[in-house]
């Protein structure tokens, strides 16, 4: 479950909250195919903006967040889908700029964790809620067996919203099933190189090892193919989503002690004030420049943001490509 969004120096949550987001799914074949399909797979944006009188949606940037009170699925106030009585697959985004929630079903009901933003989990982890920052994504199934004729609501429980109302309307015959494992966990060997990474507060500043961002400068330099361990503290009284592009990373610990099982591979953290968390990863495919920022928008525009370049360890030159013939008249 891939997320995009404009991504310009300094204004990225005004472009952001104005629209310019989105989502897509790439598919794996290798995916088990008994998972809930077609019209019982849906993705599920969830967004908070602030309105105005005139039903416009000002921005004005505050590098402590930018936040609105009413909340929004898929672009939808108060949203609500007639569903069957059955497993349905929610893909799950966290598209707000700053806002985080905690995820619960109305009934009390449990949501089977099957993957995260980066693909199927190893195997399916059941929760009754769900801590979800911004960019953070959750594949989810939910079974609305034995619900017909109930309206169920995906709540927000940090602010008591009913984000979205299931009606179970139909009675459908259900094919699907969550198998015992989905996907084994890639081998990307043990790490050879340790970076840290503190998002921090500095001279008023958001910043990321003291520092603010600046294009011109490049914080590590990790070698294509190799395989690090990266360390990210929150000395911080706030909570930030630790997103790195380029590749996945596979978590090693949290806090000292064991991951949690619905995060074994990720690329957006949630990482509370004084979490401490270690994870692996492993520089494949791409040489070139990458960035590593809190995804909570206006810490990132206010500074919270670096670059990595993945360099290749013995550069050759390229060959170059034979031009194809020119064609004549
Ligand atoms: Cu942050």
């Amino acid at each position: 479950m891939q997320f995009y969004h404009d991504h310009r120096m300094d204004v990225t949550g005004r472009n952001v909250w104005m629209g310019l987001t989105g989502m897509y799914i790439v598919d794996d074949p290798a995916d088990p195919s008994t998972l809930p399909s077609g019209k019982f797979d849906l993705p599920l944006a969830i967004a908070d903006r602030q309105f105005d009188a005139q039903n416009q949606i000002p921005y004005v940037f505050n590098p402590n967040g930018v936040t609105g009170d009413k909340f929004l699925v898929n672009g939808v106030y108060q949203p609500f889908l007639e569903v069957g009585d059955r497993k349905y697959r929610f893909r799950i985004l966290n598209a707000s700029n700053f806002r985080s929630y905690f995820l619960e079903l109305s009934n009390g009901g449990s949501f089977i964790q099957i993957g995260t933003e980066s693909g199927l989990l190893p195997a399916p982890v059941t929760r009754t809620g769900m801590r979800i920052g911004p960019a953070e994504r959750l594949d989810v199934v939910v079974n609305f067996a034995g619900a017909l004729g109930q309206n169920i609501y995906l709540v927000d429980t940090l602010t008591g919203t009913q984000l979205l109302e299931f009606r179970v309307t139909q009675h459908v015959t259900d094919d699907s099933s969550v198998p015992a494992t989905l996907r084994p966990l890639p081998d990307i060997g043990q790490p050879s190189v340790t970076r840290n990474w503190s998002f921090d507060q500095t001279g008023g500043h958001w910043t990321i090892n003291g520092l603010r961002f600046d294009p011109s400068r490049v914080d590590a330099k990790p070698m294509l193919g190799a395989t690090e361990k990266w360390v990210f503290t929150n000395p911080t009284g706030q909570a930030h989503t630790v997103h790195i592009h380029d590749v996945s990373q596979q978590c090693i610990s949290r806090d000292g002690g064991a991951c949690y099982p619905y995060e074994t591979m990720k690329e957006t953290w949630y990482l509370a004030p004084g979490e401490v968390l270690e994870v692996k990863l492993k520089f494949t495919d791409h040489v070139g420049m990458y960035m590593l920022h809190c995804h909570m928008m206006e810490h990132e525009d206010d500074g919270m943001m670096t670059q990595f370049e993945v360099v290749r360890a013995n550069p050759t030159p390229r060959p170059r490509p034979t031009p194809p013939p020119r064609p004549t008249h």
